[in-house]
C-alpha cells in the first residue's frame, strides 16, 4: 500500500472518532439534596451521599443556598442548581466534605469540579483533593473572591476497591459545586468513518495492485 492512503486513513480515523458517554460516579455531585434554603449555611451532617465534616456549630461545612450573605459576607450563586456545599477555614480542623467512590486498576478517570471563595473574605480558596487507590492528594486554589474556577483532575487508578473522595479545606474558605466523577473517554470509531477509512484502505490496495501489474508488464516487454 502506497503511504498516502496510510495516512488518509489514520487522520480520517482522527477526525471521525467520538468520545463514549460515561456516566457521573459521584451522587449528588451538584449538591442539590437535602434542600438547603432552609438551613442555609454551617451545617455539619449528612448531605445526601456527601458527609460534611467540622467542629460543629457555625464553624463546621454544609450545604449552603446560593447566594447567602450575611455580615457582610456573600456566597457565590450556585454554579449548578440553587445550592452548593461550603467548606469553612483550615483553622478550623477536619472541615471537609467527603463521599465513597469505587475505583478500578489501571482505569483513568477526570473528576472535575467548581471552586470559589466569599465575597467579604480575603482568604484564599485552597482545597486539598484525596483519593485512595494509589491516587494521593492533589492541590487546587480559586480566587479570593466568589468566581468560580472550573477545575479538572485527569489520574489513573492502582488497585480496585472502594476509596473516598474528599475535599479538605486548606486555606480560605471554599464553596464546591458541580462534582463530576468519570471513566475518561475513550474515543470511537463511528460507522461512517469505519466506512470511509475501509474505502480509503480498499483503494489504496487496488493501486498497490495496478502498480504490480505495470512494473510486471513493462518486464515483459523488457
Ligand atoms: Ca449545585
Amino acid at each position: 500500500m502506497s503511504r498516502l492512503p496510510v495516512r488518509l486513513t489514520l487522520a480520517i480515523c482522527a477526525l471521525c472518532t467520538t468520545p463514549m458517554a460515561s456516566a457521573n460516579m459521584v451522587i449528588n455531585g451538584d449538591f442539590e439534596s437535602p434542600n438547603a434554603v432552609t438551613i442555609s449555611c454551617y451545617q455539619n451532617s449528612v448531605a445526601g451521599s456527601w458527609t460534611s465534616f467540622g467542629p460543629g456549630g457555625n464553624l463546621g461545612s454544609g450545604l449552603v443556598e446560593s447566594g447567602y450573605s450575611t455580615a457582610g459576607l456573600t456566597w457565590p450563586v450556585a454554579r449548578s442548581g440553587t445550592q452548593g456545599m461550603f467548606v469553612n477555614y483550615k483553622d478550623f480542623a477536619g472541615t471537609k466534605v467527603a463521599q465513597t467512590i469505587s475505583l478500578t486498576a489501571n482505569t483513568s478517570y477526570q473528576l472535575s469540579f467548581s471552586l470559589a471563595g466569599i465575597n467579604g473574605d480575603a482568604g484564599v480558596p485552597s482545597v486539598d483533593v484525596t483519593l485512595g487507590n494509589g491516587v494521593g492528594t492533589r492541590n487546587f486554589t480559586s480566587a479570593a473572591n466568589a468566581s468560580w474556577s472550573d477545575l479538572t483532575w485527569n489520574f489513573t487508578a492502582l488497585t480496585t476497591g472502594s476509596t473516598i473522595l474528599s475535599f479538605t479545606a486548606m486555606g480560605g474558605p471554599v464553596n464546591i459545586d458541580a462534582v463530576v466523577l468519570s471513566v475518561s473517554p475513550v474515543p470511537e470509531l463511528s460507522p461512517s468513518a469505519m466506512m470511509a477509512a475501509g474505502l480509503v484502505v480498499l483503494g489504496g490496495l487496488a493501486l498497490r495492485r495496478r502498480s504490480l501489474n505495470d512494473r510486471v508488464s513493462a518486464t515483459r516487454l523488457i
